[in-house]
């Protein structure tokens, strides 16, 4: 391919390194080496000749946005599994393409569902806290005292590639796992988890509850007051999906009232302005969304998504294509 026959992809967000130099060596990219956040005004300018766009969850592709992109377009690779940043609806309507890279990034977000399960049970946060404010001036038995994972009963809803993941590694602390999904699992995938037809039925079973399921408007404001109620007293909540699959004031009055003990949270519904209740909690472990956030996996999603671009412009269908 001469070089100015390489398709022009226009880069939202700095990528790591190696993704870089290949986008440098197979296509003309407009990088962002600045890693400057973009108005939907200027990412439609610097999209102007654009074949491709690669963006992050930070972009939003609003039905407005997408009827204004130009039109030779082809298709819009997702460095991101979650695609509830893009209308797919508007998208596939004008005909472009648009992938995600699911997969590689499930062994990374499952080591954050239990930092922030362990984190929340543990009461990590505060007593980081308390270390750093120089407050730490006695011990005694009652210190600090958490809550117990090994042996508890996990639920999950979700039960994708990182819902199962997750269930994986929180074997290895005698959990039993019970999950909702929409679909039951084959034998060999559910490795005897429990599984639950509704969230009537597995909420009660919950010590734990991790939310895996993909923001989509059958999942906003999913953990509402009414399912939270349905958990036992004292339960545990851990989010590292997406901020809207919850209802943040239900959370944050049940953590207050003590109906949960505490929760574990990397996501949250606007971000990074998170509500200010969160950071005053006494019992919460917040993230700041560093779910995928590993080098290997930052690696394997840029690649992931460069082979989707790839297989766009070799004329064949991309192996994660969402719509
Ligand atoms: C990513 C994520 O880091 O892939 C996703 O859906 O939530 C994150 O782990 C982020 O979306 C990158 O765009």
């Amino acid at each position: 391919m001469s070089a100015a026959r390489k398709p022009e992809v226009l880069v939202s967000r700095k990528l790591p390194p190696a993704v870089e130099a290949r986008l440098l060596r197979d296509y003309r990219p407009l990088l962002n080496p600045e890693d400057r956040l973009y108005t939907a005004e200027e990412l439609l300018a610097r999209a102007k000749s654009a074949d491709a766009l690669l963006i992050c969850h930070t972009e939003h592709l609003d039905a407005d946005l997408i009827a204004r992109l130009p039109p030779q377009l082809r298709v819009i690779a997702n460095f991101s599994v979650g695609v509830d940043h893009v209308d797919l609806a508007a998208a596939a309507a004008r005909g472009l393409i648009v992938t995600n890279t699911p997969d590689v990034l499930a062994d990374a977000t499952a080591e954050v569902t239990l930092l922030c399960l362990l984190g929340a049970a543990r009461r990590a946060s505060e007593g980081e806290r308390l270390i750093r404010a120089g407050q730490w001036h006695s011990w005694s038995p009652a210190f600090m005292v958490g809550t117990q994972v090994t042996g508890k009963r996990l639920g999950i809803i979700g039960m994708g590639r990182v819902g199962q993941v997750t269930a994986r590694r929180a074997r290895g602390f005698d959990m039993q796992i019970h999950y909702c999904n929409r679909r039951r699992l084959p034998p060999e995938l559910e490795a005897n988890a429990i599984y639950h037809p509704t969230l009537e039925s597995l909420l009660p079973q919950c010590e734990f509850l991790a939310l895996h399921c993909p923001a989509t408007p059958d999942t906003d404001g999913l953990l509402n007051a009414e399912r939270i109620a349905l958990l036992p007293d004292g339960a545990i909540v851990v989010n590292t999906a997406r901020g809207s699959v919850v209802d943040e004031p239900a959370l944050l009055a049940a953590l207050r009232s003590g109906k949960l003990a505490a929760a574990g949270l990397d996501v949250y519904r606007n971000e990074p302005a998170i509500d200010p209740a969160f950071i005053d909690s006494r019992n919460t472990f917040l993230l700041p969304h560093i779910g995928s956030a590993t080098r290997e996996t930052r690696d394997a999603m840029g690649f992931r998504a460069l082979d989707n671009l790839d297989a766009v412009f070799a004329g064949a269908d991309p192996r994660d294509k969402v719509v």
